[in-house]
C-alpha cells in the first residue's frame, strides 16, 4: 500500500509505503485409515467441508487409494477449528479419523 501526503512543514509530498501481508491460507487435509467407514467420511465432508455428494465422494475415494487430500483451503482459525470439530465428530463415533493442518 502507499499512501502519499504533503508534509506541512517542507511542502514536499512524501509517500509512506506500508507492508500489507495477505493471511495465510491454510488447506485441511484428511488422513486414510482402515476403520473409518466411507460414508462417515463422505457425511463429515458434506457438513463441515460444504461439498456436495459428487465432489464428497471424489475426495473420499482420493484419500482412501492415496493416504490423504484436501477437503478445504481457509485461514488459520477456520482451519484449525475444522480440524479440532472433525476429529472430536469422529472420536464420538468411535472412529480414528484423523484430520490436519498444512500450509498452503
Ligand atoms: N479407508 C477407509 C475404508 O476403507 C475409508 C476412509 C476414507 C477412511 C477416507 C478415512 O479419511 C478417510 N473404510
Amino acid at each position: 500500500m502507499s499512501d502519499k501526503k504533503i508534509n506541512p512543514e517542507h511542502g514536499v509530498v512524501v509517500e509512506e509505503r506500508i507492508k500489507v501481508k495477505k493471511p495465510s491460507l491454510y488447506k485441511v487435509l484428511l488422513l486414510n485409515d482402515d476403520y473409518t467407514p466411507m460414508d462417515f467420511v463422505v457425511h463429515i465432508l458434506k457438513v463441515y467441508f460444504q461439498k456436495d455428494e459428487v465432489a464428497a465422494h471424489e475426495i473420499m475415494i482420493q484419500v482412501h487409494t492415496q493416504g490423504r487430500g484436501i477437503a478445504g483451503v481457509y485461514s488459520y482459525d477456520v482451519a484449525e477449528s475444522k480440524v479440532v470439530q472433525v476429529i472430536e465428530y469422529a472420536k464420538k463415533n468411535d472412529y480414528p479419523l484423523k484430520a490436519v493442518l498444512e500450509k498452503e
